[in-house]
């Protein structure tokens, strides 16, 4: 079983809020029942002891080619600091822009781990291509839950996945993570002396981890980009990254499953946070504001 400090019971913790809502009630993912309950153990354990998990092959050949299609002729301008990386191409707010990327923001196997990890009606935190071209250095290490100021060691308040769309190799920038680090305390970062690890792995394939752990993208030797996608969640409570109710049209909130509409914010953390006018913001949306 996880370990319930770094990976706290959904159960336990949603007794804590009760849910108010009369028509749309807090819910999980119904794609997550497909998922075999023993990769899911797996996947936690792995978690767990090393703070990352990569999970190969998710994807065939027909789907990895329909994304790349899709996102390449929408990449275009480079990074504008040393974060996003001079010779990386990032594209924000993708499921705005293509419809090609769903199956990666609400892949089962990747619902089925933020529902063990996080409180009902987490969210989308921010969804981008990154395309890191030939001669782009490392980016600099970095815990994607750091700028929630809660003090560590503590569970995750967010989640990411990075999905490889070419293949991941040594040498064109695959993710590199620090094992162990989502349990270091506030202050501690990454030296010289802790073991990295490139998350070399074939296209069609996801390394997920909890927002704590020390991660950056990796420098690129190679003659040939590596296009990536990256899905970040949060939990239902927290400001996400992308500002989903500016960046996405009424036309794509209607075009996306459920489990999509929720985690873009079209549902509540019980009992009220998220309401419109004092009624849930799905009501909103399919009868509109009666006021
Ligand atoms: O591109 C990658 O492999 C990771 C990028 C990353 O961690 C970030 O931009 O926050």
């Amino acid at each position: 079983m996880a370990d319930e400090k770094l990976f706290p019971k959904v159960d336990t913790l949603l007794a804590l809020g009760a849910d108010l809502a009369g028509t749309h009630k807090a819910s999980r993912s119904a794609a997550v029942s497909k998922v075999d309950p023993a990769a899911l153990e797996a996947d936690m354990r792995a978690l767990e002891r090393d703070g990352y998990v990569i999970i190969e092959s998710l994807l065939d050949a027909e789907e990895i080619a329909e994304i790349k299609g899709a996102l390449q002729p929408l990449l275009g301008h480079k990074g504008r600091n040393v974060f996003e990386g001079h010779r990386t191409q990032r594209l924000y707010a993708v499921p705005e822009k293509t419809r090609a990327t769903d199956r990666l923001i609400e892949h089962p196997r990747i619902l089925a781990l933020l529902d063990r990890i996080f409180l009902p009606n987490y969210l989308l935190s921010q969804c981008q291509a990154i395309n890191i071209m030939p001669g782009e250095e490392a980016q600099y290490l970095h815990a994607d839950d750091g700028f929630y100021r809660v003090p560590r060691p503590r569970p995750p308040l967010g989640a990411a996945t990075v999905w490889a769309i070419d293949d991941f190799t040594e040498e064109n920038g695959a993710t590199v993570v620090v094992p162990g680090s989502h349990v270091w305390p506030d202050g501690r970062m990454p030296g010289e002396g802790d073991r990295k690890v490139k998350a070399v792995m074939p296209a069609g394939s996801v390394v997920f981890y909890p927002g704590t752990l020390w991660h950056g993208g990796g420098e690129n030797r190679s003659g040939a980009s590596r296009l990536a996608v990256t899905c970040q969640y949060c939990e239902p409570w927290l400001r996400t990254q992308e500002n989903y109710f500016l960046s996405l049209s009424k036309r794509t909130v209607e075009a996306v499953s459920e489990d999509m509409r929720r985690m873009f914010g079209y549902s509540i953390y019980p009992p009220f946070m998220g309401m419109v006018n004092g009624m849930h913001p799905k009501r909103i949306l399919e009868e509109g504001d009666p006021s």
